[in-house]
Parts: structure tokens; sequence; C-alpha cells
């Protein structure tokens, strides 16, 4: 299969979007930061053509990047981001979000609210069918399988996670992939986006196409879809 694809970037500043990025299209497009200040502050879009498929990643800034934030105001940056991101996809179409998380550090509290946060955003199955957790920082993991007498494997890990990062992992099927940004090889770098390609055929097999149209009926579908936020917001 080569068909041409569409990937979406989401996450808090500093998780590795960009350097994501980066990897998945083998060119430094957008700009990593070196600092845990939003470096992105626009929604913005990089393509290459790699082996046969025409590849497109869309960048957003970080979202949840503030210990005091607003979860109303996070729901409509990351709908709006979202928006923003098709209106800048070829053909109006996303194939999957790619949420982004630093492998190796603790889930905190605050991550985990980020994660409810987004949760509340993609109301729909449609959305979360399509979502793929990234873990950056992925030679961390491979340094930590070494202390085993027989090394687990990423999905081991994977499916051993408990608490909120359990629960998201659950939510999108195990659906996981570990990214290295900084440290890889070529080969390695070609091993992950290979890995990216099965992931998102798979879910465009599964799932089929999702146009901005699908999107926004997602988004409108439910009148109480606003209403539904504010009640997110009163638990978090
Ligand atoms: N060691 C390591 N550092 C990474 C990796 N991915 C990103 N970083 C670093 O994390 C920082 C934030 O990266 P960036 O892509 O700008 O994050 P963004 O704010 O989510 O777009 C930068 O210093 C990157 O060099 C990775 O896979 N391994
Ligand atoms: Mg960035």
């Amino acid at each position: 299969m080569c068909a041409d694809l569409t990937v979406m970037l989401l996450g808090k500043t500093g998780h590795g979007k960009s350097s994501t990025g980066n990897s998945i299209l083998g060119e430094e497009v957008f700009d990593v930061s070196d600092s845990s200040q939003s470096y992105t502050k626009v929604v913005r879009r990089g393509t290459n053509r790699i082996d046969c498929r025409q590849i497109s990643v869309i960048d957003t800034p970080g979202l949840y990047d503030t210990h005091d934030f607003d979860p109303t105001t996070e729901i409509s940056k990351t709908t709006e981001y979202i928006r923003v991101g098709f209106n800048m996809s070829l053909h109006n179409r996303v194939d999957a979000f790619l949420l982004v998380l630093p492998y190796g550090t603790r889930h905190t509290n605050e991550e985990a609210a980020a994660v409810r946060a987004l949760e509340r955003t993609s109301l729909d199955r449609k959305l979360w069918d399509r979502c793929i957790v990234v873990f950056t920082s992925g030679s961390d993991f491979l340094l930590f399988r070494r202390k085993f007498r027989r090394p687990i494997t990423f999905m081991d890990w994977c499916m051993n996670q408990g608490g909120s990062l359990g629960e998201l992992l659950q939510r999108v099927e195990y659906r996981c992939l570990l990214f290295e940004n900084l440290r890889s090889t070529d080969i390695q770098e070609r091993e992950q986006r290979q890995n990216l390609f099965r992931e998102v055929d798979y879910i465009r097999r599964h799932c089929g196409t999702f146009t901005k149209s699908d999107f926004e009926k997602v988004i409108n579908k439910s009148k109480s879809f606003f209403s539904r936020i504010k009640s997110a917001c009163t638990i978090l």
C-alpha cells in the first residue's frame, strides 16, 4: 500500500511534537524549542515525498501549557487547531492524530488533566479511533529494557501501564509508537516511520477517510457539545 498520508500532532509544549514531525518528514521543517517555552506559535504544515508517498504533517502549538490552564479555553483551542489543520491539509483530510508524550516522565496529575481535557474535545469515537500515542525519547526505553533479564518489549511496557496513562493507552487500543528524535540512526528513523505508516494504513482501512466536514459533524452533531464541555470542566 502506498497511499498519501496526513497526520496532525497534538500535545503539550516541550513533549516533542515538532521534533517528531521532523523525524516523520526526514527533514528539519519545524522549529524545535530548547526550553519549555512554546516555540510553535501557529499551526503549520510540512510535506515531503518519501518512497512513493506524499507525507503531510500538521504541527500545532502546545496545549495545556500552564499549571492553571482553563479547560474551556483549552478545549476550544484544540478544536480550533484541528479546524485550522484541516484547512491546511491536502484534500481537507487528516488520517491520524498523534498525541505526543515523552517516554519516561511521570504521568503527573497535570498531564492526566491535560489528557482528560483532550478527551472531552474528542468526544466522538471517530476521533479516538484515529488517535495514536507517540512516546518521544525512545532511546530511554531501550536503556530501561536492558535492566531486565528477559528484556520487555515496548508493547509489554504499554500494556503494563496503569492509572490515567493506562486508561489513555487502552482508549487508543494500544496504538502506541516509540520515537527517538535526537539520537536515532537513519535506519531507526526509517523503521519509526514505517511503524507509523503501518498504523495509519490500518486506521484508514478500518475507519475510512476523515475529512473536515466529518470533523464539523462531530463537533455539531451534539447540540450539547458545549454543555458537555461545561460539565466536563466542572469535573476537572
Ligand atoms: N532526547 C530526546 N529529546 C527530544 C526528543 N524529541 C524532542 N526532544 C527535545 O525536546 C525539546 C522539545 O522538543 P519540541 O519538538 O520543540 O517540542 P514541542 O514543543 O512539543 O514541539 C527539544 O529540546 C527537543 O530536542 C527525543 O526523542 N529524544
Ligand atoms: Mg513545537
